[in-house]
C-alpha cells in the first residue's frame, strides 16, 4: 500500500522518512513524496489554502486536499513555533512570519531575524517556546483516519546557532543539552522533536490503520462482485 507524505517542504519529507524508516521497512508500505507524483504526472500540484485557525485544522485541510488530488491515503502535518512572550506567535503563521523571501531559505532567515527583533530585551524566563506538529491522516475518500500532536520544548536564544535542520532550528535552544535544535544531529533532533513524537505515535497505530483500510478495500471489492 502506498502512503503519501503530503507536504511541499523537502526538509519535512526528509525528517518524516527518517522517523518512519524502521516501522515501514518490510511492512508492505511504500512512502511516496509529492515530488514523485508530480514527476509521474508531468504537472504540478497547487498548494492548498491553509485557512484553518489551528495547527490541527490546517493539518486536516492539507491531508484532505492532497488525498483528493492524488487518490492516495495522505499524511499531512502542520507545524510551527509558539513563543510564550508573544502570546503563541508566530504559531500557525510560522512559515511566513516575516512575509518576505522568494525561497524557503530566504523566508527562514527573515523569520528568524524578525523573531529576534520581537524578543529584544525579553528576559530568559519569557523566551520559553515550543515547536508544535499536528498530524492528520486522511483516506482517499476523505475520511479522517488518525490525528495526533507532538511538541518540542525549549527557549529562544539571542542569536542563531548551528547549521542543521531548517526554519527556526537555530533559535530553539534546548537547555538540558546546551545546544540549539540546529546543533543536534538529525537522529538527536528526531528523537526529541515535535515531528518525531507525532510520527512515532502514528507508527504505533499504522498496523491497525492499514488492516482497517485493507478490510474496507476488500469489502468494496466484494460488493462490486455481488
Ligand atoms: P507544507 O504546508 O507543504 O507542509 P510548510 O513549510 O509551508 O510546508 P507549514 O505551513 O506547516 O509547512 O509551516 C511550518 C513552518 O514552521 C516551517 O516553514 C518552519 O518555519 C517552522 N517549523 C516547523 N517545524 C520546524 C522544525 O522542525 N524546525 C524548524 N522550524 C520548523
Amino acid at each position: 500500500m502506498r502512503l503519501l507524505i503530503a507536504t511541499q517542504n523537502q526538509n519535512k519529507v526528509r525528517e518524516i522518512r527518517e522517523i518512519l524508516e524502521g516501522s515501514t521497512k518490510n511492512s508492505g508500505l511504500e512512502l511516496v513524496g509529492l515530488d514523485e507524483i508530480v514527476e509521474a504526472r508531468g504537472a504540478p500540484i497547487e498548494e492548498p489554502v491553509e485557512d484553518g485557525l489551528s495547527f490541527e485544522e490546517n493539518a486536516r485541510i492539507k491531508a484532505r486536499y492532497y488525498a483528493k488530488a492524488t487518490g492516495l491515503v495522505a499524511i499531512a502535518e502542520d507545524s510551527g513555533l509558539e513563543v510564550d512572550a508573544l502570546d503563541g506567535a508566530p504559531g500557525i503563521h510560522s512559515a511566513r512570519y516575516a512575509g518576505v523571501g522568494e525561497s524557503r531559505e530566504e523566508r527562514d532567515r527573515a523569520n528568524n531575524q524578525k523573531l529576534l527583533r520581537e524578543l529584544e530585551g525579553a528576559a530568559e524566563a519569557e523566551r520559553a517556546a515550543r515547536f508544535v506538529c499536528a498530524l492528520s491522516v486522511v483516506s482517499s475518500t476523505g475520511e479522517v483516519l488518525y490525528e495526533t500532536r507532538g511538541e518540542f520544548e525549549g527557549r529562544i536564544g539571542t542569536e542563531p546557532r548551528g547549521d542543521g535542520g531548517f526554519g527556526y532550528d537555530p533559535l530553539l535552544f534546548i537547555p538540558e543539552l546546551g545546544k540549539t535544535s540546529a546543533e543536534l544531529t538529525s537522529e538527536e533532533k528526531n528523537a526529541r522533536s515535535h515531528r518525531g513524537a507525532a510520527f512515532r505515535a502514528l507508527a504505533k497505530v499504522l498496523p491497525s490503520l492499514l488492516a482497517t483500510l485493507s478490510q474496507a478495500a476488500g469489502d468494496t471489492k466484494l460488493e462490486g462482485e455481488r
